[in-house]
């Protein structure tokens, strides 16, 4: 049994009920974490704004608060091995994935940590005897509400940003991946951050997030998941008046012309549907293909895709499984959708056994054919290893098609016409636009969010200091 991280201190729930969080390869439980609720939501918050308003963390040095984050960015890299096996076995993604995410969380607060000293405003010229200038201030408390896809690497982007720029902050993970955000509490602890500044609640989002959100004390909701659940965040947001950032799902494409190096984008676009079992916000997870590359195109991502293996997350394998009987489900629902209007699946599109791990859910790496734009699988995010195939004939129909989902958060083109590329890049109704490449390695300084119902805000990079901070304009009469 695990506890939970607030005010410095390591407590369970107050009416003692746990969580259980489970291997999603076997469902075997691997730990009890606190079922928390509006009291322990309330004793957070409170301890987070009564620490806001402290005076050591009013007069805290800007650049003291960047040492702790390069001080946890280190400590992040000592613990990496212990910190990628719980985010594989809370999640079943691949270790080598789970290794990649650590380093992302240590790169997220070393990132974060250089911006601690470096956020001012401007002076502005009005008249001859007033000084006006800004200063950007931290909003307060801030709450985020993490998902399970990549708990990790997205507690520690918006955490970092909120503590560079002076705010405390009240963590939710997801329910059943808590425990890399108690690891992160317990290496924060090691630090010299002042107890109170970042306190962990866990527990189901119904509860412990639905109190969180609602809570009169926080000054700012950052939320990555669902569009419903995202909508409430909003509505909760509204009644506050606070602002929220939405990070939400997508249906991203993957544009590949006939000039394009096939052999190179054929393995991005594989990538980029199967890294962490499709289970991605901004998985490619459909292919506008120039129709006469098509067959070819197909061929090769169908081999590709058929060779890839599947398993338990600590062995390394090429995808893991999905995370629950509820994702599974979800996913399998689009499949028989998909079958029912008479698609064809040129590979996968079926449950694959694994030994040892008879209970849990690994899909086989899918992809799609002649479905219709419009159908609900080809519009609505599956979340799972599951790619749609479109093909258009000009440049056009590619633009028309690439925008035409309800989402617009990652778009990929893939061409060796510059100007084309450029042109796409401009019509393309999505926050990120990759040529000839899928997500630049991560890039945590990129900033990253969506147009549409991918939701708003941007998170990462620079931009996301934005979030964490408001804006006061001083003037001063000479
Ligand atoms: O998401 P939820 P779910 C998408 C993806 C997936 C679908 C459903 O398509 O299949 O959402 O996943 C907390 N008040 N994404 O049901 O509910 C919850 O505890 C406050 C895309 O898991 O949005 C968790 O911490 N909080 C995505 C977080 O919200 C609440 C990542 C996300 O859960 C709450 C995850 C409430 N009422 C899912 N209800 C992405 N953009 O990467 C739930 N939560």
């Amino acid at each position: 049994m695990k506890h939970m991280y607030v005010s410095g201190e390591w407590v369970e729930s107050e009416d003692k009920r746990t969580v259980a969080t489970k291997d999603p390869a076997t469902q075997e439980v691997i730990a009890e974490v606190p079922r928390g609720g509006k009291e322990d939501v309330h004793r957070a918050v409170l301890t987070a704004r009564k620490t806001f308003e402290s005076d050591e963390w009013q007069d805290f040095a800007d650049e003291e608060r960047g040492r702790i984050l390069f001080d946890m960015a280190g400590r992040i890299r000592a613990a990496s091995e212990e910190l990628a096996q719980l985010e594989t076995k809370d999640t079943g993604k691949p270790i080598s994935q789970a290794r990649g995410d650590v380093e992302a969380a240590a790169r997220y607060f070393e990132y974060y940590a250089g911006m601690a000293d470096k956020i001012f405003g401007e002076t502005i010229p009005i008249q001859a005897d007033v000084l006006d200038y800004t200063v950007r201030e931290p909003v307060g408390v801030t709450a985020h509400i993490i998902p399970w896809n990549y708990p990790i690497q997205i507690t520690s982007r918006s955490t970092a940003a909120a503590i560079a720029t002076g705010n405390t902050v009240v963590v939710k993970p997801a329910e059943d991946t808590p425990l890399t955000a108690l690891k992160l509490a317990e290496l924060f602890d090691e630090t010299s951050l002042p107890k109170g500044v970042f306190n962990v609640v866990t527990g189901y989002g119904k509860e412990a997030g639905d109190a969180l959100i609602h809570h009169p004390e926080v000054n700012h909701i950052t939320f990555t998941g669902s569009v419903q659940t995202g909508r409430l965040v909003m509505e909760a947001g509204s009644k506050n008046i606070v602002p929220v950032t939405l990070e939400l799902g997508g249906k991203s494409p993957n544009i590949v012309f006939e000039d394009a190096n096939l052999d190179e984008t054929a393995k991005w676009v594989v990538k980029s549907i199967v890294q962490n079992a499709g289970q991605t916000c901004s998985a490619g997870s459909r292919l506008l293909i120039q129709e006469w590359v098509k067959e070819e195109f197909l061929q090769r991502i169908q081999k590709q895709m058929e060779s890839l293996s599947l398993g338990r997350g600590l062995d390394d394998p090429d995808l893991g499984p999905v995370l629950s009987q509820k994702q599974y489900e979800r996913i399998e629902m689009f499949l028989d959708i998909a079958k029912k209007e008479n698609a064809s699946f040129v590979t996968g599109g079926k449950r694959v056994h694994v030994d040892g791990c008879e209970d849990g859910h690994f899909i086989a790496p899918t992809i799609i054919d002649g479905l219709d734009p419009h159908s609900e699988v080809a519009q609505e995010e599956i979340f799972g290893p599951v790619l749609s195939v479109f093909t258009f004939k000009e440049e056009q129909e590619a633009i028309q098609l690439a925008n035409d989902t309800p989402y617009g958060l990652v778009t990929g083109v893939w061409t060796e016409n510059i100007g084309r590329a450029h042109r796409l890049a401009r019509k393309i109704r999505a926050g990120q636009v990759f040529i000839n490449n899928y997500g630049a390695g991560g890039g945590i300084q990129m900033p990253f969010g969506g147009y549409k119902k991918s939701g708003f805000g941007r998170e990462k990079g620079l931009e996301a200091l934005k979030n964490y901070t408001i804006l006061k304009n001083v003037a001063v009469k000479m």
